[in-house]
């Protein structure tokens, strides 16, 4: 179902779909409040050069996969949202270089997001779900769930933790591709943050393993590897077009079909490495 090369959709991705943090300078937060609340250094300062990557997916495939060594053998490392390494070692690792969370977690559940330690470590960013291709204005004024005063309240308490919040164009840059390269017609939700963490953390690494995004033969119901609750659309997708993501990474994946069978993993090259 994927209609262009594999080559062409990397070109794609890497020429199509910016990956930027909200900055001082941009509309509505180049005001003397928000310069005081967003970091100082960019994104790609904060990380510096990253080589070796690993996407940590939060799917209950993970649960005795045993590849907490293999994945903190990487520079950096990328996990979701409430996702734990304390107690999961063994399974997927102790090394969080960067968190990506969603809005909805930093606003609904936001007395756990402002307490619990887990979200100390790393660099945080946060992604909320914009009004297809709106303008950052018009997101600012009708954000899917309102995460600033959140944001805020955390950069107070964690002046010094780097902490983004992803620019909301990047989503439907990524969901156009995903769209165009689909035969059948995407419902417009934005992309999981698993999927948006993939392409990020592609602009920001040589290169990029990505675990349990694909399911290994470890695939099960049970929806992460933290929690007993099982359902078939954390996999699957419901509000978020997940299976057209992993059709996608399917597509480009440059590792064996038996790393995804026993690994639950796919190797994908950074744009630094993608020449069009
Ligand atoms: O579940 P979630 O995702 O936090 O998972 C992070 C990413 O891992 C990939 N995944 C997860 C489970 C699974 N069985 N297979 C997978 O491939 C997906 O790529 C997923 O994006 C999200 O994307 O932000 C999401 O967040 C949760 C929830 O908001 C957070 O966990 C915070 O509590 C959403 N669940 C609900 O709203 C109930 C989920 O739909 C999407």
């Amino acid at each position: 179902t994927v209609k262009l090369s594999p080559e062409k959709l990397l070109c794609q991705l890497r020429d199509r779909v910016n990956v930027t943090m909200i900055q001082g300078s941009d509309g509505p937060f180049d005001t003397f409040e928000w310069q005081q609340y967003l970091p100082g250094k960019s994104l790609n300062e904060t990380v510096g050069h990253l080589g070796r990557c690993a996407v940590v997916s939060s799917a209950g495939s993970l649960k005795s996969s045993h590849l907490g060594q293999e994945i903190d053998s990487h520079d950096a490392v990328l996990r979701f949202n409430g996702a734990p390494v304390k107690g999961f070692q063994e399974d997927v690792g102790q090394k969080t270089t960067i968190r990506l969370v969603n809005s909805q977690l930093v606003t609904v559940e936001e007395q756990q997001f402002l307490r619990e330690t887990l979200y100390n470590t790393g660099i945080l960013i946060v992604w909320d779900p914009a009004p297809y291709h709106a303008e950052i204005h018009e997101w600012y004024r009708k954000p899917d769930y309102n995460f600033f005063q959140s944001y805020k309240a955390y950069r107070s308490t964690h002046p010094e933790q780097p902490f983004y919040i992803l620019n909301p164009k990047m989503q439907w840059q990524l969901w156009d591709i995903l769209q165009e390269n689909s035969l059948e017609h995407i419902q417009p939700n934005p992309p999981s943050s698993g999927m948006l963490g993939i392409v990020m953390m592609m602009a920001l690494c040589d290169e990029v393993h990505v675990y349990e995004f694909l399911p290994s033969k470890r695939q099960t119901d049970i929806c992460h590897y933290y929690q007993k609750f099982q359902d078939r659309a954390c996999t699957m997708g419901a509000y978020h077009p997940l299976l057209f993501e992993k059709n996608l990474v399917k597509h480009i994946n440059q590792g064996t079909d038996e790393d995804i069978y026993t690994h639950g993993k796919v190797t994908l090259p950074g744009f630094r490495n993608v020449h069009c």
